[in-house]
């Protein structure tokens, strides 16, 4: 989808539609922030779904399209706070998004490291069905990688291997197995 803010509305309604499968929502840090008070919604009314985060902490298709005219204009989501004392403190890394989840009653956890991705994956399957919670894994990733977009996609040649073949392989707690079954599983992943 072409339009910020799908993600979350989308995985409650692929829940409600087919509520035997585990949902998966692919989701920008920006984009997030369009409807994450549809949060609150899932947790009120008990749908449980994952929700993985990609958050490079800018609104990175935004930049990369401005690459070409050699600007850098107003795509950060890292802020400074100016206290009532004057203190000043640095949101480097933005919006606390686990906070935020946890503010509307559903859980999350941040990952830094790759190798945290799985476990913590593992966890948002578990948690989320055991307490029929949204669940949110985000995943901080470089701010200035470039993606394959527009006619940059023509020239990819070659694409990195299926989770379903790589990562998943190396989960064996709760949640691996539905991951592995396919079928079992509703991928939703909204794209600018
Ligand atoms: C409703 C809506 N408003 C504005 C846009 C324009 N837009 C496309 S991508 C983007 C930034 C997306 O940032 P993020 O969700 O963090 O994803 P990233 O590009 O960083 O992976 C914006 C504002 C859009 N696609 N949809
Ligand atoms: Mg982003």
């Amino acid at each position: 989808m072409g339009s910020l803010g799908w993600e979350i509305p989308a995985c409650i309604g692929a829940k409600l539609g087919q509520p035997e499968k585990l949902v998966v929502g692919v989701v920008g840090d920006y984009s997030f922030q369009f409807t994450m008070q549809e949060v609150a919604a899932a947790v009120q009314y008990r749908i449980p779904f994952v929700l993985v985060m990609i958050n490079n902490i800018s609104l990175g298709l935004i930049r990369q399209s401005e690459v070409a005219y050699g600007m850098n204009y107003n795509v950060d989501l890292a802020y400074t706070v100016e206290h009532a004392d004057g203190e000043l403190s640095q949101m480097e890394r933005g919006i606390n998004y686990v906070q935020l989840m946890e503010a509307m009653g559903g859980l999350g956890q941040r990952v830094e490291q790759p190798e945290e991705i799985c476990v913590s994956l593992e966890w948002a399957i578990r948690t989320s069905a055991a307490r029929r919670l949204p669940v949110l894994v985000e995943v901080m990733v470089e701010r200035e990688a470039n993606a394959a977009m527009g006619p940059a996609l023509n020239a990819i040649s070659e694409y990195e291997p299926l989770p379903h073949s790589t990562t998943v392989t190396s989960m064996n707690g709760a949640g691996s197995q539905e991951l592995r079954q396919g079928l079992s599983s509703i991928a939703v992943s909204g794209t600018a």
